[in-house]
C-alpha cells in the first residue's frame, strides 16, 4: 500500500498497528526532490540519520553527483523503514549556499579566505610553540556527538596519546555525561542495558524527562503502533508540559523542575512499602538495598507532593503501574540530566528496575538515552572526559594496557587528574591557562551556558581559537582560523545510537569546495606534529576510516564496547549491529546484564563512582570493599531544592528544550526550508493561568531575564504547569538581517542569554533546564500568532486564529507497506 503524507503536518505519518510480543511492521518511507522521479536516482548510498540518537537507517538518493532524497532502511532493526522530520528534509542543508568552502585566517581583525597550507600551518606553529611555552596543558580540545567514531578515535589518540593533554571533552558534557555518569554509578561501566526492541515487549513503559515524540520521532511511531495494536502498554510520563507522550500517558505527572529526585523517592519508597520487589534479585545482583530503602524510607508520596506539586494520588497511582508492570521500559533524558541533581535522579530510575528485577530481558529494560547521533563512540573512543575503550584512568593497569595498545609509555597519556571536563576547559580557557582551543562540529556560541560569558571568553586576545564547521557559526565569527568540514554524505564513518547499534554511514556525494572530512583534518594536524610512539614509529598509523575503524577495533578489544567482530562488510549488511559484536556474540548483542554479568569487579570498572550528593570521589580501597564481587550497586540519594528558586524579582520559573522541526544550534534544520517554515523564530510557553493573572495573549512580545541576562520572544500559551515558562534553545543569531554577529537592530533571542553557568556534582552537566526567571510585556501583538508549531508540545491551548502547522507539496513523503506487513515486498527491497 503506498500513500503520501505531508509530514509537516502528520510528523509521525500514518500507523502500522501490532501487537505486543509481534515485530514491528515495516513501512518506507522515501522523499524525493521536486521533479525527481525514483527511476531517475542513479545511486542509493547507505547511511544513518545525524539529527539526532535513533539511528534511523537510510539510503541517499544521488543523480548527477548531487544528493536528491532520501529513503529508509526496511531491513533495518531501528526504524525499520521509517523517517522523522529531520531524516526526510534535512539531506537539504549540505546544499545550502552558505556552505564554508576555503580555509579561513584571521589578518588584521578580519577572517579572510586562505589556502589549507597556510592554515594548517598556523596552527602547527601555534601549537609548537604553546607546547615549548607552556606545555601540553595550555592546549584544548571541545569536540562533538555528531563527528564519526572514527574521526572520534583519531583525535583522542593524537590529543591524549601525542600532545599529552588532558583537556579534551565533547559536547556530549551538555548532552549524555548524565547517562554515562548513571551507568558508571550503577554498573561500574558505560553501555546501555536496553534496546528499541524492548518497546515492542513492554506492558509498561516510563519515560523520565523524555520528549521522545520530538525528540526520536521514528521510536515514537514505534510507541503509537504499539498503543493501536493488540495488548497495547500504559505510559507513566513524568515532564512538565503538555507533550504527546504526556497526553498519550496513563499516569502523567508534571512537578516542578529541579525536583527529580523527590518524586523518585517517592516512587521508589511506595515501591518498597507495597513489597513489589524482587527480593532474590536484589540478593544475587545488587549490593546496596538497605541503605536505598533507608533513604527513600521517608519519603511517602504526601511528602512528595509537598516538594513536586504533583498530588500524592498520581503518585501512588505511578507508582503501581511501575511496580505491577510484567515487563518495564524505562527512558531518561534531559528533563533529568540539565538539573542539579542529574545523576542522583538518573541512578533512581536505575535503582527501581534492579529492584525489580527488571533488566536484561525483552521488554525489561533501562535506556539512559543518547541525544547526539554520535555521541556514544565520543564516549567509547575517548573524546570525552573519559579513556578510550571505557578504560578507568585510575587502574594503572588499563592505562598500561592503552599504553600498549598505543605503543607509547604510560606516562604519555595523562592520568594524574580525572580528564578535564568542558566546564572546566571553558573556566581554563577563560583564567588564560588553556591558551589553544580547538572546537569542532559544535557551536558553545549558541548552545553554553550563559552566552555573554562565552562570547567574551572566546574573543580574548591570548586564545588561539580553532573552529572546524560547515558554516560560519556563531562560533566560528571569534576564531583565529577556520577549517571548513565535510560532513555526512560527504565522507564514511561509522556511529553508534542510543541502544548500541553500530551504523555505516558513506559517502554519496564530494564535499563543496575544499572542504575537507574531520578525519583528514586531524590526521593532516598529526602527520605535521610528526607524533611518534616509542619506537619512533607514527603514533598515527591509519590514513583511511576503513583503517581508523580497524585501529579501534584493536583498542576495543576486550573491553565491553567490544567492536572486533565488526567489520565495514558487515556493516553493509541488511542492519546495523549492536555492540558488543566479538567471536562470542558475533551477531552482535541486544541487552547487556541479561547474565547478571557486569563490569562492575573492582579491576574491570570504568570508575570507581562518586558519592552522589558532592561528587566526591569514592576511594578505590572503598570501593573494592564495598563491591568486591562487582555486582550492581543500588545508590539513595537525599532530595536537594534546585539552587535558583523563584523570588519576587523572579518569580517564573524557566526551562529550556526543543522542538520537533530544528536541531539544536539549527545550523542545518535552519537551512532547509520545510522545517525552517514549521518554526521559523524563537518563542516562549506559558500556561493559560498565567497569561491570564498577567493579561498576556498569544503573540505579545515579552522579554525573560534572568540574573544572567535576557531575551525577547513571541509568547505561546499552552498546557504548560502553572508557573513555568519554556523557550526552545534552537535560535542563534547567524539568520538575523545582518547576516553573522549580534545585530544592533535585533534583540538576543537565545535561550543561552539567561541559562547560569551551574553543573551537576557529578556528571558536571550543565543545568539548563532550571532557572528563576521575569517576564515582561514589550509590546502587544493582537491577531499575530507565535511563530511555535501546533503539533507538538508548544500546541495552543486555544487553536482559534492560531494557524495551524503544515508543509504542502514539497513537505510529502511517501509511505509504502505492504499488506502483510512485510516492507520488502513492497518497497522493491533495499539495497
Ligand atoms: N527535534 C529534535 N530532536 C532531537 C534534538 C533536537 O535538537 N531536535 N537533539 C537531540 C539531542 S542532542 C538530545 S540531548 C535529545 C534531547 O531530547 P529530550 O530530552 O527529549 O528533549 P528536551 O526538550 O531537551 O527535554 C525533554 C523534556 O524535559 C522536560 N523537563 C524540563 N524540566 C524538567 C524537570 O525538571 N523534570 C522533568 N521530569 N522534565 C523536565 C521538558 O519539558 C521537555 O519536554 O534530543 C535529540 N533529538
Ligand atoms: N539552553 C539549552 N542549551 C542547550 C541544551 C538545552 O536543552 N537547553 N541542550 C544541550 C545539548 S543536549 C546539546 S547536544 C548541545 C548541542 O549544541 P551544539 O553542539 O553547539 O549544537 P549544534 O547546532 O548541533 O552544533 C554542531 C555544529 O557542528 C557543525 N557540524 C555538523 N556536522 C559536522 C561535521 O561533520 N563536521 C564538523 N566539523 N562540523 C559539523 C554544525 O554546523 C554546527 O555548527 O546544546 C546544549 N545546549
Ligand atoms: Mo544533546
Amino acid at each position: 500500500m503506498e500513500t503520501s503524507v505531508d509530514r509537516i503536518a502528520e510528523p509521525w505519518g500514518s500507523r502500522t498497528p501490532y501487537a505486543r510480543g509481534e515485530s514491528w511492521p515495516a513501512r518506507m518511507d522515501t522523499h524525493l526532490a521536486e521533479g525527481v522521479a525514483p527511476d531517475t536516482v542513479d545511486r542509493w548510498v547507505r547511511t544513518a540519520s545525524i539529527l539526532h540518537s535513533d539511528g534511523d537507517a537510510m539510503d541517499v538518493a544521488v543523480r548527477d553527483g548531487r544528493m536528491v532524497g532520501v529513503r529508509g532502511r526496511v531491513t533495518d532493526r531501528v526504524n525499520r523503514g521509517r523517517l522523522g522530520p529531520k531524516d526526510a528534509f534535512g539531506w537539504r542543508a549540505n546544499a545550502a549556499s552558505d556552505r564554508l568552502t576555503v580555509p579561513l585566517i584571521r589578518r588584521d581583525g578580519h577572517l579572510v579566505e586562505t589556502d589549507w597550507d597556510t592554515a594548517m600551518r598556523a596552527v602547527v606553529d601555534r601549537s609548537r610553540d604553546l607546547l615549548e611555552e607552556r606545555g601540553p596543558g595550555a592546549m584544548g580540545f571541545y569536540t562533538s556527538g555528531q563527528l564519526f567514531l572514527e574521526e572520534y578515535y583519531t583525535l583522542a589518540v593524537l590529543a591524549r596519546g601525542g600532545i599529552g593533554t588532558n583537556h579534551l571533552d565533547g559536547n556530549t558534557r551538555l548532552c549524555t555525561s548524565t547517562a554515562a555518569e548513571a551507568l558508571k554509578e550503577s554498573f561500574g561501566c558505560d553501555g546501555q542495558p536496553g534496546t528499541y526492541d524492548d518497546i515492542d515487549h513492554a506492558d509498561v513503559i516510563a519515560l523520565f524527562g523524555h520528549n521522545v515524540a520530538e525528540t526520536q520521532p521514528v521510536q515514537w511511531m514505534r510507541i503509537l503502533d504499539r498503543l493501536e495494536g493488540g495488548d497495547p502498554p500504559r505510559l507513566v510520563c513524568v515532564d512538565p508540559r503538555p507533550t504527546l507522550v504526556a497526553r498519550a500517558a496513563t499516569v502523567h505527572l508534571a512537578p516542578r523542575i529541579g525536583t527529580n529526585v523527590a518524586l523518585l523517592n517517592a516512587l521508589l519508597h511506595e515501591i518498597i512499602r507495597t513489597g513489589r520487589v524482587d527480593h532474590g534479585y536484589i540478593e544475587a545482583r545488587t549490593v546496596g538495598f538497605e541503605q536505598l530503602a533507608k533513604t527513600v524510607a521517608d519519603c511517602t508520596p504526601e511528602w512528595a507532593e509537598r516538594i513536586c506539586d504533583v498530588p500524592a494520588a498520581r503518585i501512588v497511582e505511578a507508582a503501581e503501574l511501575l511496580g505491577t508492570a510484567d515487563r518495564l521500559l524505562s527512558t531518561v533524558l534531559q528533563g533529568v540530566y540539565q538539573s542539579h541533581q542529574a545523576t542522583a535522579a538518573a541512578v533512581q530510575i536505575n535503582n527501581l528496575h534492579l529492584i525489580r528485577g527488571m533488566l536484561g530481558r525483552p521488554g525489561a529494560g533501562v535506556l539512559q538515552m543518547n541525544g547526539q547521533p554520535t555521541a556514544q563512540n565520543t564516549r567509547e573512543c575517548g573524546a570525552d572526559g573519559d579513556l578510550p575503550g571505557f578504560r578507568n584512568w585510575q587502574n594503572d593497569h588499563h592505562v598500561a594496557d592503552l599504553a600498549e595498545v598505543w605503543n607509547v609509555e604510560p606516562a604519555t597519556i595523562p592520568h594524574f587528574a580525572p580528564p578535564t571536563h568542558a566546564m572546566q576547559i571553558f573556566r581554563y580557557a577563560e583564567q588564560g591557562t588553556i591558551r589553544m582551543l580547538w572546537i569542532s562540529g559544535t557551536n558553545p556560541a549558541v548552545s553554553l551556558p550563559e552566552l555573554s560569558r562565552i562570547r567574551s571568553l572566546l574573543a580574548q586576545e591570548r586564545l588561539f581559537v580553532v573552529v572546524q564547521d560547515l558554516f560560519l557559526t556563531e562560533t566560528a565569527q571569534f576564531a583565529d582560523v577556520v577549517l571548513p568540514a565535510a560532513t555526512w554524505g560527504e565522507k564514511t564513518g561509522a556511529f553508534t545510537n542510543a541502544d548500541r547499534t553500530v551504523h555505516l554511514s558513506e559517502k554519496a556525494v564530494e564535499p563543496p569546495g575544499q572542504a575537507r572530512p574531520d578525519l583528514d583534518i586531524f590526521l593532516d594536524y598529526a602527520r605535521r606534529m610528526d607524533f611518534r610512539d616509542k619506537d619512533g614509529g607514527p603514533l598515527i598509523s591509519w590514513h583511511d576510516a576503513e583503517s581508523a575503524f580497524e585501529a579501534w577495533k584493536r583498542c576495543s578489544a576486550g573491553r565491553p564496547c567490544d567492536y572486533t567482530g565488526l567489520t565495514y562488510a558487515a556493516l553493509r549488511g541488511d542492519s546495523g549491529i549492536q555492540w558488543p559484536c566479538n567471536a562470542q556474540a558475533p551477531e552482535g548483542t541486544a541487552r547487556l546484564y541479561g547474565d547478571g554479568v557486569t563490569w562492575a569487579a573492582p579491576d574491570t570498572c570504568e570508575t570507581y563512582g562518586k558519592d552522589l550528593i558532592t561528587g566526591a570521589s569514592v576511594p578505590p580501597e572503598e570501593y573494592r570493599s564495598g563491591n568486591p564481587d562487582g555486582k550492581a550497586m543500588l545508590k539513595g540519594a537525599e532530595f536537594l531544592p534546585p539552587h535558583e528558586e523563584p523570588d519576587s524579582d523572579f518569580p517564573f520559573q524557566l526551562t529550556t528544550g526543543r522542538t520537533l522541526y530544528h536541531f539544536h544550534t539549527r545550523t542545518k534544520t535552519g537551512r532547509v526550508p520545510q522545517l525552517n517554515a514549521a518554526a521559523p523564530d524563537v518563542w516562549v510557553e506559558i500556561s493559560s493561568s498565567d497569561a491570564v493573572a498577567h493579561a498576556l495573549d498569544e503573540g505579545d512580545l515579552v522579554e525573560v531575564t534572568t540574573p544572567r541576562g535576557s531575551l525577547r520572544a513571541r509568547l505561546r500559551v499552552t498546557g504548560i504547569r502553572r508557573g513555568l515558562l519554556f523557550v526552545p534553545f534552537h535560535y542563534g543569531y547567524w539568520d538575523t538581517p545582518s547576516g553573522c554577529g549580534p545585530d544592533e537592530s535585533t534583540a538576543p533571542r537565545a535561550a543561552n542569554e539567561t541559562t547560569v553557568t551551574d553543573w551537576d556534582p557529578v556528571s558536571k552537566q550543565p543545568l539548563f533546564k532550571t532557572a528563576a526567571a521575569a517576564l515582561t510585556l514589550v509590546e502587544k501583538r493582537p491577531g499575530q500568532p507565535a511563530p511555535a508549531p501546533t503539533t507538538t508540545a508548544s500546541a495552543p491551548s486555544r487553536p482559534d486564529g492560531v494557524p495551524p502547522t503544515v508543509g504542502g507539496a514539497t513537505a510529502r513523503v511517501r509511505e509504502t507497506t505492504s499488506p502483510d506487513g512485510d516492507g520488502h515486498t513492497a518497497a522493491g527491497g533495499n539495497r
